[in-house]
């Protein structure tokens, strides 16, 4: 609460007041003389103040300025960045537009390769047998059940009472009896393998993955063992009709048959079933294996004609290409020199000319020897090419354009080693997969370095199975060369394999038969060979043959039975 102050210190203090400002005022009238001075140093203390309070706010308009212009500096800078990355934008926008474009039609392409590769694999027609049979397949053993006449024959039995026997009442249980005695254990169907799908797969020999294959048929018993060849199939389920398999991804290319063998031990085979393709990366390239041809100048035993001119067919369906589709052959090291190459004696000297031919002769043809002008670009590379025909160009049989291409040599001694492709493109080895290259005669190589391994595959045509006389049905391989002893040629059939030393040391034609089976036509089989384990080079050359001599196709890639017998010619 405050305290009100008394009279006496009011006046105290009134007094202390007054004496202060009457102290003040004798101060100031002793300075009269000087007040000027203090008017004007009020003034300055004025101007001081306000010049400070002028500088500060001017320091303070500068600051709102520079962030002003700050601000806008940045907002600049960000509208300048936005534009440059639109136009950025834009451009890769374009860029990644153009190049999906590209994808797209390579997507496109490949798609339709695949398509085209994969869709006649696809096509399991489905047996007449299988879907109109199914169901009395398997009641054939069960429900032929013959006792049961003696049930309709018991109630006839009861009304007629001339058969007083009064026993015939008692015996009225017996018809539940009746069927147990007959149950017989019926014996088992062998099973049947009527088809699977997929029918083809690419091989990739260095891949541990495998391939799910179903197999139809009938009569499967659980757990069947089921193989290609000598390739077991792993077994993953089984039903009545259907198996579910996988194959490894390693299998070698080639045809194969597939066999399924039940518990009990009885077995079924398709054959030729199932094909396995090389693996050629995303675009399908139909490519040769290296290829040799000599000099017209070649020492024994490469003085022979077979040596010295390789023929070799390319056919393309009409439904691969169109009509106005260029083609075009390309030529891995044309030349005859430098890498790849065997100089026989006295330096490079061979001249080889190579001819394509259609349906009106020679197309294009072009003779390489020492006087071409060889840049080192055709050295080990693909880069000779025969200049592009139209498909229509070629000769038309039955639906398919033939192209021929030879390669002679002309003169010197040396081997021409290369390889061909038939190309829809100049620049890279690209056709669709149902285009088939096939020689009757091959001269090849089997060098550790270039070509360690050779695989042709021989076409048995259907004819050749089940034939009367022991010529009929054979197979006849000649090859000749295989100068090295060690070699090992190899041949596997859809259902088995077989192998023959190469004996023949002086470079002439040796036939080996081969015995054909049922089941084993109707598709490639497989002939290989493994190089030596020393650096050498081998000269080999395969011919087939079947009834009454015959000459067989052998093609550059495995395949079934699309052939008819006429064709095989
Ligand atoms: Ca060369
Ligand atoms: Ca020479
Ligand atoms: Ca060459």
């Amino acid at each position: 609460m405050a305290r009100i102050p008394t009279l006496e210190q009011a006046t105290a203090a009134i007094r202390r007041v007054l004496g202060w400002l009457v102290t003040c005022y004798e101060w100031v009238r002793s300075w009269r003389w000087s007040l000027p001075v203090v008017i004007v140093g009020l003034m300055l203390i004025l101007m001081l103040v306000f010049l400070v309070l002028f500088i500060q706010a001017r320091e303070d308009l500068d600051k709102a300025v520079r962030a002003k212009v700050d601000t806008e500096a940045t907002m600049i800078g960000a509208i300048e960045q936005a534009e440059t990355s639109e136009v950025d934008c834009t451009e890769k926008m374009s860029t990644v537009a153009a190049r999906q474009g590209t994808r797209t039609a390579e997507l496109k392409a490949s798609l339709e390769a695949c398509t085209a590769m994969v869709e006649p694999c696809l096509t399991v027609s489905p047996p007449a047998v299988r879907l109109t049979d199914t169901s009395p397949l398997l009641p054939t053993s069960t429900v032929t059940p013959t006792p049961m006449p003696t049930l309709t024959s018991t109630p006839t039995a009861s009304p007629t009472p001339t058969a007083t026997p009064t026993s015939t009442p008692t015996s009225t249980p017996t018809p539940t009896d009746t069927p147990t005695p007959r149950t017989e254990t019926p014996t088992p169907l062998p099973p049947t393998v009527l088809d699977v799908a997929p029918k083809c797969m690419t091989c990739d020999p260095n891949s541990t993955e495998r391939q799910a294959v179903v197999v139809i048929g009938d009569n499967f018993v659980a757990t069947p063992t089921v193989s290609l060849c000598n390739v077991a199939a792993v077994v993953l389920g089984v039903t009545d009709e259907f198996i579910t398999v996988t194959i490894p991804l390693s299998i070698a290319a080639g045809s194969y048959g597939l066999t399924v063998t039940n518990p009990d031990g009885q077995s079924g085979v398709l054959s030729p079933a199932f094909i396995v393709h090389e693996s050629y990366g995303i675009t399908i390239a139909l490519e040769s294996p290296y290829l040799v041809t000599f000099g017209a100048g070649g020492t024994e035993p490469y003085n022979d004609r077979r040596y010295q001119k390789q023929e070799i067919f390319f056919e393309v369906p009409t439904t691969s290409l169109s009509n106005g589709d260029s083609l075009f052959i390309n030529i891995l090291d044309a030349e005859t020199g430098g890498k790849v190459d065997d100089d026989q004696g006295d330096g490079y000297d061979t001249t080889t000319r190579y001819t394509v031919y259609g349906k009106a002769g020679a197309i294009t043809s072009a003779d390489i020897g020492p006087g071409f002008p060889i840049t080192d670009s055709l050295d080990d590379k693909w880069n000779f090419t025969l200049d592009s025909f139209s498909l229509a160009q070629g000769e038309l049989v039955e639906g398919r354009y033939i192209f021929t291409l030879t390669v002679e040599g002309l003169g010197g001694n040396d081997a021409n080693w290369y390889r061909v492709a038939l190309s829809n493109s100049r620049y890279t080895n690209t056709i669709p997969s149902d285009v088939q290259m096939y020689a009757y005669s091959w001269v090849s190589l089997v060098n550790k370095t270039y070509q360690p391994y050779l695989y042709l595959y021989p076409y048995i045509p259907e004819s050749l199975a089940g034939a009367v006389g022991p010529s009929d049905n054979t197979l006849w391989l000649q090859s000749f060369g295989c100068e090295y002893a060690v070699e090992y040629l190899w041949i596997r059939t859809p259902l088995r394999e077989m192998r023959a030393s190469c004996l023949v040391t002086d470079g002439r034609f040796w036939p080996t038969y081969f015995p054909v089976d049922e089941g084993e036509e109707g598709a490639t089989w497989t002939a290989g060979l493994i190089a030596p384990a020393v650096a050498k080079t081998d000269y080999l050359g395969f011919s087939a043959a079947g009834e009454r001599d015959v000459p067989l196709r052998i093609y550059t890639r495995p395949m079934i039975a699309t052939l008819s017998d006429t064709d095989v010619r």
